[in-house]
């Protein structure tokens, strides 16, 4: 082949190459160590003197123009490589996000904060207690004897073998108040908040609820004190100043003991359904703690006295949020659970 055929070849496999890698071949084809014009060099020796340096310049013609000629392929090749790549890697900030979901916590958890951060605002402590009691704490020390009727009002959960009651599922949070009551020394200010059991099943009771009891035992604590407690943290936890009652009651670990009742905080006590058209809505249960239940716990009754109240988280919650069914808060059901999240 004459060496404008070759070079013409060449230029034509040049262009073709759509790779790097196949330009490399193509170079290897004319100017690699079997290169065509590596073959004609070789040939230069067999010419007749006076034809060689004509020929050799050819030649060096011929393959410095196909250097180049790759050379600017290369580049040219390389450049639109990156351009595929940058292309294909190319980023859309305008397109939205992946969805991620995020846990909340459940309204009675809200609930519960909300209660345990004003009472520790006022100075109580936060003490907790088993959930499995034994009937002296659960009873015996609230002064509840056996044989005493108050214990039908509570609808006990027995736990072991038919006729063993020596162990309950705890009705109310006192028996941790009365294990505080004895490994402490007075003055003391505590809430105890927790699961309670009662078998009780409707549309405002379920069998497990939770309570959040109150006890403070100072010298001559009384009802002025419990009145101001109370009022002013009913107040903070409805967020609005709601006018509040007191109404003669008996339990037998307070005496004397007393109801609250609370404005309704959604008629303001104009009368509603919440309310059953009273305008007044019952909160909680309170009174000066029975000298009895006291000296049981090793508290001198003479020296110190105290005031007690206990109340329903699971019913507050419902009165704060506006939710008629007590069981929806147990469902499980995130349609529901998803209108209280609060990031
Ligand atoms: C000790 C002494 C006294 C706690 C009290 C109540 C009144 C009360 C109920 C309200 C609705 C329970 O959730 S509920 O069913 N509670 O009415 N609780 S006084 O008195 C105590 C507690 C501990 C040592």
């Amino acid at each position: 082949m004459t060496i404008p055929n070759i070079e013409r070849a060449a230029l034509a496999d040049i262009n073709n190459a759509d790779t790097q890698s196949n330009l490399q071949l193509v170079r290897a084809k004319y100017l690699g160590r079997k290169g065509s014009l590596t073959q004609l060099r070789r040939g230069l020796k067999s010419l007749p003197v006076a034809a060689r340096a004509a020929q050799g310049r050819e030649i060096n013609v011929c393959a410095s123009n196909l250097s180049e000629a790759i050379e600017s392929r290369m580049a040219a090749l390389e450049q639109s490589a990156l351009d595929e790549n940058l292309s294909r890697e190319a980023l859309d900030v305008s397109l939205p996000g992946r969805h991620q979901s995020h846990g909340g916590l459940h309204p009675l958890t809200q609930v519960l904060h909300r209660i345990e951060d004003i009472f520790v605002g006022a100075g109580f402590d936060v003490v907790e207690g088993p959930e499995i009691e034994t009937d002296y704490y659960n009873f015996t020390a609230l002064n509840i004897p056996p044989d005493h009727p108050a214990r039908a009002m509570h609808d006990t959960f027995y736990l072991g073998d038919d006729g063993n009651t020596e162990f309950v599922l705890r009705t109310h949070t006192s028996p941790a108040q009365v294990r505080t009551m004895e490994a402490r020394e007075p003055p003391l200010r505590i809430i105890s908040p927790g699961r309670v059991y009662r078998r009780d099943s409707d549309i405002t009771h379920s069998p497990m609820f939770h309570q959040v009891e109150g006890l403070a035992i100072d010298r001559d604590l009384g009802l002025a004190h419990l009145k101001g407690v109370i009022s002013d943290f009913l107040n903070r936890f409805f967020e609005m100043p709601l006018a509040v009652r007191f109404r003669p009651s008996y339990f037998p670990f307070t005496e004397p003991s007393a109801e609250v009742d609370v404005q309704c905080v959604h008629c303001k006590g104009a009368g509603c359904r919440s309310c059953k058209y009273t305008g007044w809505l019952e909160v909680m249960g309170c009174g000066v703690v029975n000298p009895r239940v006291l000296h049981m716990s090793g508290i001198d009754s003479e020296a110190w006295s105290g005031y007690a109240f206990g109340f329903g988280v699971d019913r507050l919650a419902m009165l704060y949020f506006g939710v008629a069914d007590l069981r929806q808060f147990y469902a499980g059901d995130l349609d529901f659970l998803t209108q209280f999240d609060r990031l």
